[in-house]
């Protein structure tokens, strides 16, 4: 064998070898194509900036209040909020008397995830927002109507923010998300009557126990939101949810509990409240609870700015947002 041969030889079978070696490589990658990991699931997590945006968008339309151009403005965002996170969106319109006469034009909007299942849970909160000011320190501004983004606008934002995350993460259970209108149309403190029917609040809230969006609808149970959204808000466990569904106030509150929320759902009984879940209850007989902040330290019993002039943007905290949010989406993973 001369040099070349030596040369050539190996050359040559190297190169036999190495285009073996690239069909092979070729299998190689097909076959681990075949086996390529499915996608990762998408675990949902709650975003307080995202909740916080919807909530300012509320706000700057300006009070919510029923009849007039805010209302029926914020109305239509929400509406289309939810037509892009589900498809079966059902709004409810109608009238209601309000308590000195008034005619008021509300709508209920219902977004269904699953709407097929009875295997079902339902979240709602009230989107309106009231039209005095009678508790604000300031008698002059008793006729002032406010911008409710703790009293309403909260409940709301978070509820758009869940409704996000379903969007992604595609329950197995059915929920659904109902933003109830005019709750807070009740009497003014002083128009209030001695003996109150207090059937004056929770209007929309009423119409929908009697009419609700769909023949024979069931839901195991309910979850209401108010006022949830204030820096270091307190849920006590309100007395109708403890009456009528002490089982899903434990259960929340011992999920907000393992998350690490303990500072915000405390373990205590606080008053009645007549809102949205007692016609539900009563009416539909869904057990159904209300988050709300409930405060033993403040003259009214609420968080502190309630029915005042100070329920504004600049009461709304990204951690309590974040706190109920994530709350609610522990309580419908738990139920997959
Ligand atoms: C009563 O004051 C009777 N209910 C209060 C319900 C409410 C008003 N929640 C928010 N605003
Ligand atoms: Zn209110």
């Amino acid at each position: 064998m001369n040099f070349r041969q030596y040369i050539f030889i190996p050359l040559f079978l190297l190169l036999i070898a190495s285009s073996c070696n690239m069909f092979n490589q070729k299998k190689t990658t097909s076959e681990s194509e075949e086996k390529k990991p499915e996608a990762p699931v998408t675990i949902p997590s709650f975003n307080a900036d995202s909740a916080y945006q919807y909530v300012k968008k509320q706000v700057d339309f300006g009070p919510r209040v029923c009849n007039t151009k805010a209302h029926e403005k914020c109305g239509d965002f929400l509406e289309k909020k939810l037509r892009e996170f589900c498809p079966n969106v059902i709004v409810q319109k109608g009238q209601v008397k309000a308590y000195n006469g008034t005619m008021l034009n509300f709508k209920n909007y219902v977004a269904s995830f699953n709407p097929e299942t009875n295997n079902r849970i339902f979240l709602c909160s009230h989107w309106d927002s009231r039209p005095w000011a009678d508790h604000d320190p300031d008698p002059a501004k008793h006729n002032t109507p406010i911008d409710g983004a703790n009293d309403g606008a909260s409940g709301v934002g978070i509820l758009l923010e869940v409704a996000r995350q379903l969007s992604i993460s595609k329950p197995l259970i059915g929920v659904d998300i109902i933003f109830l209108d005019a709750e807070d149309y009740g009497p003014p403190e002083d128009k209030k009557q001695e003996e109150e029917t207090t059937d004056w609040w929770a209007l929309g809230a009423q119409y929908w126990a009697k009419n609700p969006h769909k023949a024979n609808y069931f839901a195991k149970y309910g979850i209401l939101l108010d006022m949830v959204g204030a820096p270091n808000a307190t849920f006590l466990q309100e007395g109708f949810s403890m009456n009528y569904a002490p089982a899903v106030v434990k259960s929340v509150w011992s999920t907000g509990l393992k998350l690490g929320y303990s500072d915000y759902f405390i373990f205590e009984e606080g008053g009645t409240i007549t809102d949205d879940h007692v016609p539900i209850n009563k009416i539909l007989s869904i057990p159904t609870i209300d988050i709300i902040h409930l405060d033993r330290n403040s003259k009214t019993g609420f968080y502190p700015y309630w029915h005042t002039t100070k329920d504004d943007i600049n009461s709304i905290d990204r951690t309590t947002l974040k706190v109920v949010g994530t709350t609610l989406l522990k309580v419908i993973e738990t139920e997959q």
